[in-house]
């Protein structure tokens, strides 16, 4: 059987956390790196957040690079300390990670790790700001009609969180977020409208409460926590995890109903600044090579998470 390759770029954080364990848990991916950015946390905290969680997932053998601590041209404005608190991943307990960190620049092992595989075989998955993806992007412009596909969390046509139109991992870098949306490689962009219907609810964690291994037992912390501010931060019920989606729709497109629209990143609104503006008045033309998330198959999607917390 052919892995599904995938290069996870991000900034962990809860979700980013679950993400990782479900493609390292999922026997149809293959990870081939992860790198981080500065985004839910510092760029120095969401490092050793990724080595530690790479390692409770046994993927201590996979390289891990640390990129951009900033937004390309803006400060950084947020780190969601509100949700995933000082740390970046408070109210956890993990395994200290025994090995280092990779020496390249994050934009430098995507780029090689691309440029080694066979053409159209790697898929990368974007769950942070976009900054890595972007530097690469222009530090090797042939990764662009290389890459399988890029399947990132990021933006929602119809929502923001951080914003009444703009998601977080998009308004803390527009102009990265631009740049990855104007390259002509099939971007998939699993957004809010699809990421709200994630929601871990008392039976999803009541079910992998009962799952008896360290990854489960993980997951378990993660999600508690991550409920419990999201509760007190913004008035949700349930919290929406949204990482996990883009990586679920790389191991089984069927997971999610998408539509292709052309997107555009919104730099210089007033008030739509980082907004994914998102043609839906008629079908896309020909050329498009942007689609977006729908509606996802709840049931569906937290099997692969179950079964993979399983697996590790
Ligand atoms: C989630 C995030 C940031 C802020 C809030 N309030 C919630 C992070 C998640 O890790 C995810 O990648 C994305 N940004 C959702 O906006
Ligand atoms: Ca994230």
């Amino acid at each position: 059987m052919q892995k599904k390759k995938i290069i996870i770029d991000c900034d962990p954080g809860y979700d980013d956390a679950v993400a990782i364990l479900l493609a390292a848990g999922n026997p149809l991916i293959d990870v081939l790196a992860i790198t981080t950015v500065a985004g839910n946390q510092t760029l120095e905290k969401v490092t050793r957040n990724a080595l530690r969680i790479a390692k409770l997932a046994h993927l201590d053998h996979v390289p891990i690079a640390a990129g951009a601590a900033r937004p390309l041209l803006r400060d950084q404005i947020v780190v969601a300390a509100n949700i995933h608190g000082e740390s970046g991943l408070d109210g956890t307990t993990l395994p200290e990670a025994d090995y280092r960190v990779d020496c390249r620049h994050a934009a430098e092992l995507i780029v090689e790790t691309i440029m080694a595989e066979p053409e159209k075989s790697v898929t990368l998955v974007p769950i942070g700001p976009l900054t890595n993806i972007a530097l690469a992007a222009r530090l090797e412009p042939k990764i662009v009609d290389r890459v399988k596909e890029v399947v990132l969390m990021g933006g929602g046509f119809h929502i923001g969180n951080v914003k009444p139109m703009a998601e977080f991992n998009i308004e803390n870098d527009p102009e990265a977020a631009h740049i990855v949306f104007e390259e002509k490689w099939p971007i998939v962009m699993v957004g809010l409208d699809l990421t709200y219907q994630a929601l871990a609810t008392a039976a999803v964690k009541k079910e992998i409460a009962g799952i008896d291994s360290q990854a489960a037992h993980f997951l378990t912390q993660v999600l508690t926590r991550f409920s419990e501010n999201y509760k007190r931060s913004k008035g949700f019920d349930e919290p929406p995890v949204h990482d996990p989606c883009a990586v679920a729709y790389v191991i089984d497109p069927m997971v999610m109903q998408t539509r292709k629209a052309v997107v555009h990143v919104e730099c210089w609104g007033r008030y739509s600044n980082g907004m994914t503006v998102t043609d839906l008045r008629r079908p896309a033309p020909e050329d498009c090579h942007t689609s977006v998330a729908i509606k996802l198959d709840q049931t569906r999607f937290w099997n692969l998470i179950t079964d993979a917390v399983k697996n590790l």
